[in-house]
């Protein structure tokens, strides 16, 4: 009796989870494991619910894939020196540049907990990491404030840490710890202490040949504080296992 309970309920699931017209991914984790044969690309999400759709970039690739992107750096052609209202709602092109936006940040890291990972290159070939165990920000109200977990690997390096427990600043909105105001002057946005070792969101620089000092894209671990990377990537993943491995858990103990 007991695994024919187990059956119909582990049919129900398989039932719900293949049907499309109900399948609503919150993240590229969902996406993933509703077709672990989906390759990295643009994807819709629902973190908001099923009335706002979300279009992101889901990186399938890297370290078994189920990346949720929600900054990226590729080529220049995005300002991120951007307002409040923008880092708020996102801006940008899913396909190239981009930010996922604050408030949508914010439901995503409500909804399953997660690990954040940044991927970096430099203008030689050279590629790095950098992972971090947890990631999550609070509401609006409390200023984005962010909750990173602890340094856990990559070649990139530890420069993140400095900015734990700092709410979001942006030109417009100063939240660091500075007299003055970091996103001002280092030409981005992002949660600033006082200032940054690293500035993922500043002015996209091949050549650093500008009259200011630390604004271009950084990372200081990697590659100290004159240098300005080609690319940079920042992505979640939740650390949870599904609802399909529940149900084998379940299972297992009958
Ligand atoms: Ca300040």
């Amino acid at each position: 009796m007991p695994m024919q309970v187990t059956l119909f309920v582990l049919g129900l699931t398989a039932s719900v989870l293949s049907d499309s017209e109900f399948y609503l991914p919150i993240d590229c984790d969902d996406i993933y494991r509703h077709d672990n044969s989906s390759s990295s690309g643009v994807f819709t999400i629902y973190p908001g619910g099923p009335t706002t759709p979300l279009h992101v970039y889901c990186d399938m690739d890297t370290d078994g894939g189920r990346w949720t992107v929600f900054q990226r750096r590729l080529d220049g052609s995005q300002s991120f020196f951007r307002s409040w209202k923008d880092y708020n709602t996102g801006f940008g092109n899913v396909a190239g540049e981009y930010w996922l936006g604050l408030e949508n940040i914010f439901l995503l890291t409500m909804r399953k907990k997660n690990e954040l990972r940044v991927d970096m290159e430099d203008w030689e070939g050279g590629k790095a990491s950098a992972q971090y165990a947890s990631f999550s920000i609070d509401t609006e109200n409390q200023g984005y404030q962010l909750h990173l977990g602890s340094f856990t690997g990559g070649a990139g390096g530890d420069s993140l840490s400095n900015i734990n427990n700092m709410k979001f600043t942006t030109f417009d909105k100063d939240q660091d710890l500075w007299d003055k105001n970091c996103a001002q002057h280092f030409l981005g946005g992002f949660w600033y202490n006082a200032c940054h070792m690293a500035n993922p969101n500043g002015m996209y620089a091949p050549q650093v040949a500008i009259g200011f000092e630390n604004v271009h894209v950084i990372w200081h671990a990697w590659k100290g504080w004159s240098y300005s990377l080609k690319t940079i990537a920042m992505k979640i993943r939740s650390v949870e296992q599904c609802g399909l491995f529940r149900w084998a858990d379940i299972t297992s103990h009958m």
